[in-house]
């Protein structure tokens, strides 16, 4: 689904744009809405970014992020743009707003993608959503400033595990070496995403740790964080971004779960795969969705009943 030629000419011909990205929003999500603003907005163009969640802490530097609204302003938009979200109801409450504008642009690389949208593109080659806008900035000409190019490296640099993932192809390592070659600086970048954690999610990292569970076959290892661990922690949800990572650290382990408690008694499930298990193919069974490697989806129940389903969805996966 490639219309860039068609985005392009939206971009040009129209002045007002709201932008958005899916909830609970990484540095992919924002980097990709914000490097698009700032680039409309050099054009002259009003750009508004409309999230449904907060910005989490590590990503405030990101050139733009204080403009980001969270409320509904009340204006129509002739154009809206949604980015990085593979579906319309994982922008949540902002769908609402975003479905007011007459035309919607849907920029995105997760292979679960619909056709939704007037104009898509839509590439699971990508390796983040910050590239399709990059490859639409260059398709227009449009120069990118250094507050762009800090958006866009931070896009690639989040969703590629810093550049550890198979998805790490050479369009990501091409387009990031630009934005350093531009003068974006790897360790600054590196030392306000990784090094700046607050206290107290090294904290619950050691609360969450403590709930690793581990599959008969060792294929397959979990961690559980619930409403009480999150509470005792004043955690917000980005507290927990990267956990998940380290029982797929763990040797022999194919696919690491996470389970995070909600409100209302359901669990949101995520998943990594080291990429022999297709985890969108699993969560999609839940009705959820992403990557091969990285997908998620909400299951109602106990944690025991929800597990049970979850591994063994995960067990009859298996290759
Ligand atoms: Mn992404």
């Amino acid at each position: 689904m490639n219309d860039i030629e068609a985005i392009c000419r939206v971009f040009r011909e129209n002045d007002r744009f709201l932008i958005a990205c899916h909830e609970n929003p990484e540095g992919d999500a924002i980097g990709s809405e914000l490097a698009l603003a700032l680039a409309l907005r050099r054009m002259g163009k009003t750009a508004t970014v409309l999230n449904a969640d907060p910005v989490p802490e590590n990503l405030k530097f990101l050139p733009g992020a204080d403009t980001i609204i969270f409320e509904d302003d009340g204006t129509d938009y002739p154009v809206s743009v949604v980015v990085d979200c593979g579906s319309p109801e994982r922008t949540g409450r902002v769908g609402a707003v975003l479905s007011r504008s007459p035309l919607l642009v849907n920029i995105d690389h997760h292979r679960t993608n619909g056709a939704h949208g007037d104009y898509r593109l839509v590439d699971p080659a990508a390796a983040a959503a910050g590239l399709l806008v990059h490859r639409i900035l260059v398709a227009m000409g449009q120069p990118v400033g250094l507050d762009v190019a800090l958006n866009i490296y931070v896009s690639v640099l989040t969703d590629t595990g810093s550049f550890h993932y198979s998805s790490a192809n050479p369009e990501a390592f091409h387009v990031a070496g630009e934005m350093v070659a531009l003068g974006i600086d790897p360790w600054k970048v590196s030392e306000q995403l990784f090094e700046s954690q607050e206290p107290n999610r090294v904290k619950l990292l050691g609360r969450v740790l403590d709930s690793l569970t581990l599959s008969p076959s060792g294929k397959f290892a979990s961690i559980t964080t619930t409403l009480k661990d999150l509470a005792e922690f004043s955690a917000t949800r980005d507290f927990l971004e990267g956990f998940i990572n380290y029982p797929r650290s763990i040797a022999g382990v194919e696919v690491a779960v996470s389970f995070r408690e909600e409100t209302g008694g359901n669990w949101r499930v995520s998943f990594r795969s080291k990429g022999r298990v297709d985890v969108a193919e699993v969560s999609s069974r839940f009705g959820g969705g992403g990557h091969r490697n990285a997908s998620g989806c909400t299951v109602d129940g106990t944690l025991s009943e929800v597990s049970r389903l979850v591994f063994g969805a995960l067990e009859s996966a298996l290759p």
